[in-house]
């Protein structure tokens, strides 16, 4: 089927001009380019988010520590088939089962790896999210959504999150070293958890890779799929809410790996 109306995406608004910088709406605008579908956004204040979905008819699809359900973006809502959708791997999968004219996102036999895969690397990220600190909020809302976090997490003042000096140091470095050991999985080496990108290990990293480096830099070497857009949409997550010598920093990693891989991915990150 092709899509005769415009599939509405909701992304989270940021200050202007109006851009994707939460990695699950990157993956759901990576998808939707990668795809080629006709599609238009909405952009949501992230305190508007529940009840835009409340609106729409979504259940809230996150916990917070407590138990306390909470609601986010992306949603999509298909006027060609009356669908609508509230999480981003689940629009992947619908993506798929209606637009089979469009390239796969996620090759048959895989869904059970791809959705394992997508925690594991929302988990990998995550754990670091606090060096991504200048995310582009709205300035109308910035005070607000402080707010809201803060008090998901029991802290009285959004600041109390920030790092800085030799945790935020410390932070980056264990933040290299585990990137070095997800690189394994685009080098097709073992998975063992043994730390090679240690000091010491990086020349095996190094001669482990050889034989990789004229491939495509996706999983699978030239060809793109959906595991590569859900690395992608952190990886450029980290580019739109690091301070830019940061994210400078994060490209140079792994010889530049990150760099090379979210390089390939820039006709895919057109925002419409
Ligand atoms: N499992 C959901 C998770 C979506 C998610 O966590 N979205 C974040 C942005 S990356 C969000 O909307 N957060 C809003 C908030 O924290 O209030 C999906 O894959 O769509």
């Amino acid at each position: 089927m092709t899509s005769s109306k415009p599939i509405i995406f909701y992304d989270i608004a940021s200050n202007q001009p109006l851009r994707t910088f939460a990695p699950n709406p990157w993956k759901t605008r990576y998808a939707l380019n990668f795809k080629g579908l006709s599609y238009q956004t909405k952009w949501i204040d992230m305190p508007d988010i529940a009840s835009v979905r409340e609106k729409l008819g979504v259940a809230a699809n996150r916990t917070l520590p407590d138990g306390t359900p909470y609601h986010t973006l992306p949603a999509m809502q298909d006027p060609s088939t009356e669908k609508v959708i509230g999480d981003s791997f689940e629009i992947a999968l619908y993506l798929d089962r209606t637009y089979t004219d469009s390239p796969r996102l996620v090759h048959p036999g895989t869904t059970g790896l791809t959705a394992a895969f997508n925690a594991q690397v929302d988990g990998l990220f995550t754990k670091y999210v606090a060096l991504a600190d200048q995310m582009p909020h709205d300035a109308r809302v910035a005070e607000k959504v402080n707010d809201m976090i803060a008090k998901r997490f029991g802290a009285t003042a959004y600041e109390d999150f920030k790092l800085s000096g030799e945790a935020r140091e410390k932070m980056f470095v264990q933040f290299e070293n585990a990137l070095g050991e997800f690189v394994k999985a685009y080098y097709h080496v073992g998975g063992t958890t043994d730390y090679f990108w240690s000091e010491t290990g990086t020349a095996v990293a190094q001669a482990q890779n050889r034989g990789r480096e004229e491939s495509g830099p996706y999983l699978e070497g030239d060809e793109l799929m959906y595991a590569d857009l859900i690395v992608g949409a952190w990886l450029a997550m980290l580019e739109a809410s690091m301070k830019p010598e940061d994210w400078q920093r994060v490209r140079t990693w792994q010889d530049g790996f990150w760099a090379r891989l979210h390089d390939a991915l820039a006709p895919l990150r057109e925002i419409k």
